[in-house]
């Protein structure tokens, strides 16, 4: 196993900053967003801070008036043998901060209450029960708590357990981690939603439970299955990240927008949306380039 550096310091003010969270209990996995301001989705950040801060600042132009979506894989980027081989599929190389971009964003959470989220991604549930994750090491929840120490490891669990699954706008936007290939009735499907037990199953295995194996893991949705998830929801469109999307971004259908944020993009080509919560869309192909669908830097 690598050796990683100290974060002692680090991990006090990680505490401070999340008390106030631990006060909280396991929320609703279904988060309503607001009807008015601006919302901006972001996807699969895999621990790079830079774009995470980046997020942060087109965010904090506004802070009253917007609401900011992570749509989880906030963590577990690149290993120090990639970080010293970079190979070009991954983009615009980074390093792996994880824990600063955790405690990151426990503090924005705090300091903008309900207006910073993030939702569960297969990453994030490797810590709570999940299935291990083995992009860049054999078990990457197990190395990156190993490296965060025990109280940061404990309050990166507490914020695990209360992530909303699915996030829903009333202006038709229904945001979530991967493929709205999930059969669900309706909302009360994500109420009752069982977190841990399923860390030595395989993925093939996982993607059979209910709700929590498609929605976190699935690449692909069928028109037919994102019709019926959206319905269920009572939304128009799915936004959500999990595959790699070279160009920044896909539409699949007339339902369904695959984002790419930043893990495994060069820095030009990264995404991120923008949506008027007080305008309604209907389809995907209303959201324009450069006016919903945003370069990252430029
Ligand atoms: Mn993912």
């Amino acid at each position: 196993m690598s050796m990683f550096p100290s974060h002692c310091s680090a991990g006090r003010r990680f505490e401070e900053v999340s008390a106030p969270s631990t006060l909280v209990g396991v929320t609703s996995r279904l988060l309503r967003l607001p009807a008015s301001g601006r919302l901006l989705v972001a996807t699969d950040i895999q621990g790079n801070l830079r774009d995470f801060r980046r997020m942060l600042e087109l965010f904090e132009e506004s802070p009253s008036d917007n609401v900011l979506v992570f749509t989880g894989d906030l963590i577990h980027g690149p290993d120090e043998e990639t970080e010293r081989q970079w190979p070009d599929y991954l983009g615009t190389p980074y390093k792996d901060e994880s824990p600063e971009v955790v405690r990151q964003f426990l503090e924005a959470r705090d300091r903008y209450p309900g207006r910073v989220h993030c939702l569960l991604g297969n990453h994030e549930h490797a810590h709570v029960g999940g299935p291990r994750t083995a992009k860049f090491h054999m078990d990457e929840a197990q190395v990156l708590e190993e490296r965060m120490g025990p109280g940061p490891t404990a309050a990166l669990r507490t914020l695990v357990n209360q992530l909303p699954v699915i996030a829903v706008a009333p202006n038709g936007a229904v945001l979530l981690h991967a493929a709205p290939a999930a059969r669900l009735s309706g909302p009360k499907d994500l109420e009752n939603i069982k977190l841990e037990g399923y860390a030595y199953m395989g993925i093939d295995e996982f993607f059979h439970v209910p709700v929590l194996g498609a929605t976190l893991w699935s690449r692909m949705a069928s028109a037919e299955q994102a019709r019926a998830f959206l319905s269920a929801l009572g939304g128009s469109i799915a936004i959500y990240g999990h595959d790699v999307v070279r160009e920044g971004y896909e539409r699949v259908g007339d339902e369904q927008l695959c984002v790419s944020t930043s893990f495994a993009l060069l820095d030009k080509d990264k995404v991120y949306v923008e949506l008027d919560l007080a305008h309604t869309y209907s389809t995907v192909h209303e959201l324009r380039d450069g006016v919903e669908l945003k370069k990252l830097y430029g």
